[in-house]
């Protein structure tokens, strides 16, 4: 039960998949009973319409919702949003909850476990029946790294921090973190790639960010160096990853995100030897947590402080 004050009555409109909006529902009843939660498409009077969470918000917004105050992502991200057709003066809030988190740590640990121990040669080899023992290398040895010390870049960092990997991240403004080494910009680049056994991509989806996983990337990567993908498909240059596999530039790459989504059946990537391919489930929101997180925003909005998660739509994430 809340001890915070009751939150003004307003109408909450939940516009993404229905099952998990019940969930959210139970929580909004529990927790914010003053609260009319809705399921798109009921959305009662629309001017009384406050709040929306949405994977994709209707195009019209300020048609359908004349009165809105707040758009929540029902993700992480927000690149699926045309910020253009939304109210310049609209707060825009990614999700950051922690059932995202907990998900994103589990997939990329299991990813950089499963390269590390190199699973994916003893997969090789046993389709040839072949019975050979690679050298076991201690985690303390081996370089991963990530691209965005978000959220999720963090909590993943300190996951591999605590198996005993040598981790560092890079992001746009400098960071701190105890025992990682933390790079930014364009300039601390080339020195953080130059070191990786492994690269995990956990950036946003921006226009600085597309097209970022390419040739010249790869080329500043040591050779046989591996790459998880969990960030978003377009910021991968495929034809520029399949010419590093082939050359051995990169040794493997792990794709939980593709472009298109979903990838088409006939494309080269899926039967790709060096490549594991999962359909955009490395994490999810899950509806409990992130209805208790987006409640605490509502509480934040109408006591003028600031919501977890605000995007700052110039930067665009
Ligand atoms: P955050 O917004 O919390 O963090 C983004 C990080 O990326 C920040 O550290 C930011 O730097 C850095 N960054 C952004 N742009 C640049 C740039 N141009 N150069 C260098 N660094 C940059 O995001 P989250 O951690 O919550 O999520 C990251 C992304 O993960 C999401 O946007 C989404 O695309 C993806 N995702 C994928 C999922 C999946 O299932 N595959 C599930 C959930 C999310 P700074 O700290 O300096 O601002
Ligand atoms: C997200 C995602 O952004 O699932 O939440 O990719």
């Amino acid at each position: 039960m809340s001890l915070q004050a009751p939150l003004p009555a307003a109408t909450f409109v939940y516009k993404s998949d229905p099952v998990r909006g019940r969930q959210w529902a139970e929580v909004f009843r529990a927790q914010a009973p003053e609260i009319d939660f809705r399921i798109w498409p009921d959305m009662g009077d629309p001017a009384k319409v406050r709040f929306l969470a949405a994977w994709e918000p209707p195009e019209n917004i300020s048609e359908c919702f004349p009165n809105l105050q707040v758009l929540f992502s029902s993700g992480a991200g927000v690149d699926q949003f045309n910020f253009a057709a939304l109210p310049p003066a609209l707060p825009v809030v990614r999700m950051v909850e922690p059932g995202i988190v907990q998900g994103m740590v589990e997939y990329v640990t299991r990813a950089v476990l499963d390269l590390h121990r190199d699973m994916p040669q003893y997969r090789r080899q046993q389709q040839r029946g072949e019975w050979k023992a690679l050298p076991v290398r201690p985690a303390s040895q081996r370089r991963i790294g990530v691209l965005g010390l978000g959220s999720l870049g963090q909590a993943v960092l300190q996951a591999l921090q605590g198996l005993g990997f040598a981790c560092a991240g890079w992001s746009r403004s400098q960071h701190q973190m105890d025992g990682i080494c933390c790079y930014a910009g364009s300039d601390e680049l080339p020195a953080f790639l130059e070191k990786l056994d492994v690269l995990v991509c956990l950036l946003p989806l921006t226009d600085a960010t597309r097209g970022f996983l390419n040739a010249d990337l790869f080329s500043r990567l040591p050779v046989g160096a591996a790459l998880v993908h969990v960030g978003r498909g377009p910021q991968l240059v495929t034809a520029d990853l399949l010419a590093a596999l082939a050359t051995g530039q990169l040794s493997e790459a792990v794709l939980d995100v593709t472009d298109p989504e979903p990838l088409p059946t006939a494309h080269p990537l899926w039967r790709h030897p060096q490549v594991q391919i999962t359909p955009h489930i490395a994490s999810m929101t899950q509806p409990l947590s992130a209805a208790a997180v987006v409640i605490d925003n509502l509480h934040r909005f109408h006591a003028g402080q600031p919501m977890t998660g605000l995007v700052d739509r110039a930067r665009g994430y």
